[in-house]
């Protein structure tokens, strides 16, 4: 019997716009000048946050958070691309999407207070977000279910949801994949990969030469895009959001970016990386190469620049000062948000962590 080939796989890059802000004119997205302006300012207002966080958190001002410098362009171009009604399902890194879905500047700056109410949108906000996910991963398996409920209500709802390079290394991003190509559910994966999980490089956790070809085991277009060109990143979650309106089913898309800074202000990675290796990727982060696309375009200049940049700022200050006119926070508040009704194993601990705290004020 001759051997048969029963199938041939190929993975494609997708990039539209280079790291010095040149474009494609073939691969160019039809967007209108609000649109790419409203991107811009997705992706800046993100930066201007994160930083005021990073400096408000070498402070003692805020806790512990993950920066998401650099990582702009996946979320921010997810958020355009999508509908009021879809579902954004992140991990920990896409601010800039989150924010620009409504959700408010002070969220983030509440939730990483320790507030776990920063986690709740206000009700004004109409658009569907679940709230940050740290166990790496998790999000997926919530992905492929919230697809699959989408699906069943037959309302054209999509849904996309971010991981990281390392999450492609976990049980829950495979079992997610799985069952939404099983289900066809209506799920665009984008796995953001920034070349480290914590200090783990990308070549020590997978030996797999592209994150897109993950979704090949589970029968799933895939592509690989430029993760710090916002129109390539724009280009290839519509297409996967149409293909899922259209019932074929769940994509993935490996979205190659980097984190310019530490995973988390926990995190020195002087310990496990090059100042080099930095330096070169900050020549290619998103926000520089599409500035120079829009001047190149004609709809972008100085004068504008400093206007939003003065206007983020005044708006990221005013955020701030909320945040730090709240009254005193009863340390045991985060225990009121483990479960929606009291459970004793909960109670029990916020009544040790109470005595703890008087024993250590009366010490
Ligand atoms: C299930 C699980 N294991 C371990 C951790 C600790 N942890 C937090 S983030 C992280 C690395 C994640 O790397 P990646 O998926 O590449 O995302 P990135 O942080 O680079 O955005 C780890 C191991 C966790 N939160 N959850
Ligand atoms: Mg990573």
């Amino acid at each position: 019997m001759p051997r048969k080939t029963l199938a041939e796989f190929k993975v494609e890059h997708l990039r539209v716009l280079d790291e010095n802000g040149h474009v494609d004119p073939e691969l160019e997205p039809d967007l209108s000048t609000e649109q790419l302006h409203a991107l811009y300012r997705g992706m800046v207002r993100a930066r201007e946050l994160d930083q005021r966080m990073l400096n408000l958190q070498r402070q003692g001002r805020i806790g512990t958070f993950g920066p998401c410098t650099g990582q702009e362009a996946p979320s921010c171009s997810a958020a355009l691309a999508m509908k009021d009604d879809d579902w954004f399902v992140g991990a920990f890194r896409e601010l800039g999407g989150r924010l620009m879905r409504g959700e408010p500047l002070t969220g983030t700056l509440f939730f990483h207070n320790g507030w776990e109410e920063g986690n709740v949108l206000p009700p004004e906000v109409s658009r569907r977000m679940l709230p940050f996910t740290i166990i790496v991963a998790s999000q997926c398996l919530h992905a492929a279910g919230v697809g699959f409920a989408a699906s069943q209500r037959g309302q054209g709802e999509a849904v996309v949801c971010f991981s990281g390079d390392g999450a492609t290394s976990e049980g829950d991003f495979h079992e997610g994949l799985n069952f939404a190509g099983v289900w066809k559910a209506p799920v665009v994966f984008v796995s953001q990969n920034n070349q480290w999980a914590i200090s783990v490089p990308r070549e020590m956790q997978t030996s797999s030469q592209t994150l897109a070809q993950k979704g090949i085991a589970y029968d799933m277009p895939c592509i690989q895009v430029d993760g710090n060109d916002a129109l390539a990143c724009y280009v290839a979650i519509s297409e996967a959001l149409e293909r899922a309106r259209r019932g074929e089913g769940p994509s993935l898309i490996e979205a190659v970016t980097y984190r310019l800074l530490m995973h988390t202000t926990a995190d020195d990675p002087r310990k496990y990386r090059t100042e080099d290796e930095e330096k070169e990727w900050w020549q290619k982060e998103p926000l520089i190469r599409f500035q120079k696309y829009m001047t190149a375009k004609g709809i972008w200049d100085d004068a504008k620049e400093e206007a939003l940049r003065t206007e983020l700022r005044a708006e990221v200050d005013e955020a701030v000062q909320t945040l730090e006119s709240q009254k005193p926070w009863p340390a045991e508040r985060p225990f009121d948000h483990v479960f929606a009704e009291p459970h004793p194993s909960i109670t029990r601990q916020r009544e040790e962590f109470l005595a703890n705290l008087k024993e250590e004020a009366d010490a």
